[in-house]
């Protein structure tokens, strides 16, 4: 009787930790994030992002990926990104600045990306953003790493 009533304290936890290690962000045919901020725990080892492109639009015409860099780096990383081309996702190929990137996504489509939460400082800010021609410049939001 004991025993059962302390099982599910224990286990706890491990879970909660395990949920606030990953999110979800979404697109449509628009240029925007359904999630404006994401703030990353320190205790995670690593950080999982779940993409999703819920719109309709062939990745030609509407493609959407989700990048994470410095706030600082996202200018220039698009501009690299506009000439790689939409062969190489919109990204750079090598690009060291880049610390986490989805491939470009149509509607539809999903993908997820995992980074080393020991990759981000705690007084520096990031921004993710799609390097989809003309969308970087809207298509944001802020991550910063807790505490
Ligand atoms: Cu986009």
């Amino acid at each position: 009787m004991r025993l059962k009533l302390l099982l599910p304290l224990l286990l706890a936890p491990v879970v909660a930790q395990a949920q606030t290690c990953e999110t979800t962000v979404g697109s449509a045919d628009t240029m925007t994030f359904d999630v404006r901020s994401i703030t990353v725990p320190s205790s995670c080892e690593t950080f999982t992002v779940h993409f999703q492109h819920r719109g309709r639009m062939p990745k030609t015409g509407m493609g959407h990926n989700w990048v994470l860099a410095r706030s600082a780096d996202v200018e220039s990383i698009a501009k690299a990104g506009v000439a790689a081309g939409a062969e190489n996702n919109f990204i750079a190929k090598g690009d060291a600045r880049v610390i986490a990137a989805t491939p470009l996504l149509g509607g539809g489509e999903s993908a997820s990306v995992s980074f080393q939460v020991s990759a981000l400082g705690k007084d520096e800010k990031y921004t993710y953003f799609c390097s989809f021609p003309g969308h970087w410049s809207m298509m944001r939001g802020s991550l910063k790493l807790e505490g």
